[in-house]
């Protein structure tokens, strides 16, 4: 088993935005699918060579991350680019990876921004694996590799849009959510899908904190045709390479219509069931944190006003806000799915 400790990684294994951007174009520009060689240790500098922006790239970031199995190297190898054009093209600059893997939610490390980062690195997801439970055909107990085994990746750069309103714009390395989900035969009971996270004392402080808000494991849901939509996708990376541990590793979700907390990181089960499912945020606060949680900029949060959002990055000189848009902007692929729901009563 191949797993990377953080000072094994090479600063030129580490992709910085601008450089990953352009590359995103060289490969636009000639065909090539290759966003693997970052993941296999190498950025061909033709990609650099191509535009003057790459060498704006601001100096390499180092982080933790977790490099899987060997056997996921030959998958990054052949991802397929997000097209710069069609439905889910959001023309806009992405949050630099910086900011992508070290302001970030995930509780199970610890409540501020920073956290995750700074002690998700003893986190072990290898080996892996995902049980599937409930009303469908095929439950079991699943690797990694099973999981990931039919599943070619491509590339989905979306909006993501907390609740406390801040966004930020990620390109995504995954699949659909619906791919994987019908593989395992839901019958026609199945009306929600139930995502739980893993729960570990030992290298998760949040988990064992006497402090903390969440009864653990965190938990999410979905109405079964939200999980069959085609935007909801299982990510197993990010800018070209394997998910940080601050990011959800080695499988998370990503829902870009719905606020953050519905895109519930490092899953270990996934139970079909009848009824909606109980999740972690509406446990705690139900008047706060809804089931839906669909992108709203017309209901607001009792303590934070939904119809605007600041967008990462922040500089020193600009701390953008923008208009939050209903669905974040993804109206088009998702609204019909609450046609006839009043969205204020089901937020
Ligand atoms: N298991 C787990 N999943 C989680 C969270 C968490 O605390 N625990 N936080 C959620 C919230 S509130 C947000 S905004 C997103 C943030 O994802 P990111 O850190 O990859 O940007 O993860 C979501 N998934
Ligand atoms: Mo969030």
């Amino acid at each position: 088993m191949l797993i990377k400790k953080p000072s094994d990684i090479k600063p030129s294994e580490i992709t910085p935005e601008s450089v990953y951007r352009n590359r995103r174009q060289f490969m636009a520009d000639t065909g090539a699918l290759a966003i693997g060689a970052i993941a296999a240790g190498g950025l061909p500098g033709l990609a650099i060579a191509q535009d003057g922006d790459a060498l704006k790239a601001r100096a390499p970031v180092s982080l933790s991350r977790s490099a899987p199995a060997a056997w996921w190297e030959p998958k990054f190898a052949n991802i397929k680019p997000a097209p710069d054009s069609g439905p889910f093209y959001t023309g806009e600059a992405l949050t630099p990876y910086e900011d992508v893997t070290r302001y970030n939610n995930f509780y199970e490390f610890g409540m501020d921004k920073g956290d995750p980062s700074s002690n998700s690195g003893r986190f072990e997801v290898d080996p892996w694996s995902i049980e599937i439970a409930g009303e469908c055909g095929r439950p079991g107990t699943y690797t990694l590799e099973d999981i990931l085994k039919p599943h070619d990746l491509e590339e989905r750069i979306y909006r993501l849009r907390c609740v406390e309103a801040w966004s930020m714009v990620i390109p995504w390395i995954g699949f659909p959510l619906a791919d994987l989900l019908k593989r395992f035969e839901p019958t026609s009971r199945a009306r929600y899908v139930e995502f739980q996270t893993a729960v570990d004392r030992d290298t998760m402080p949040g988990v064992r904190s006497p402090f903390s808000i969440i009864d653990w494991p965190y938990q999410e849901g979905l109405r079964i045709d939200e999980a069959m939509n085609e935007l909801a996708f299982m990510a197993v990376g990010l800018y070209g390479n394997y998910l940080p541990p601050q990011n959800g590793a080695p499988i998370r979700l990503v829902v870009p219509w719905k606020y953050g907390f519905k895109s519930i990181k490092s899953i270990v089960r996934i139970n079909f069931v009848e009824e909606q499912p109980n999740t972690s945020w509406n446990d705690l606060q139900a008047n706060e944190y809804g089931f839906y949680a669909n992108v709203n900029p017309n209901v607001h949060h009792p303590r934070w006003r939904q119809d605007t959002e600041r967008r990462l990055p922040h500089t020193l000189f600009s701390r953008p806000i923008i208009d939050t848009r209903l669905f974040n902007g993804y109206g088009e692929q998702v609204a019909h799915l609450y046609e006839g729901m009043d969205l204020a009563r089901y937020y």
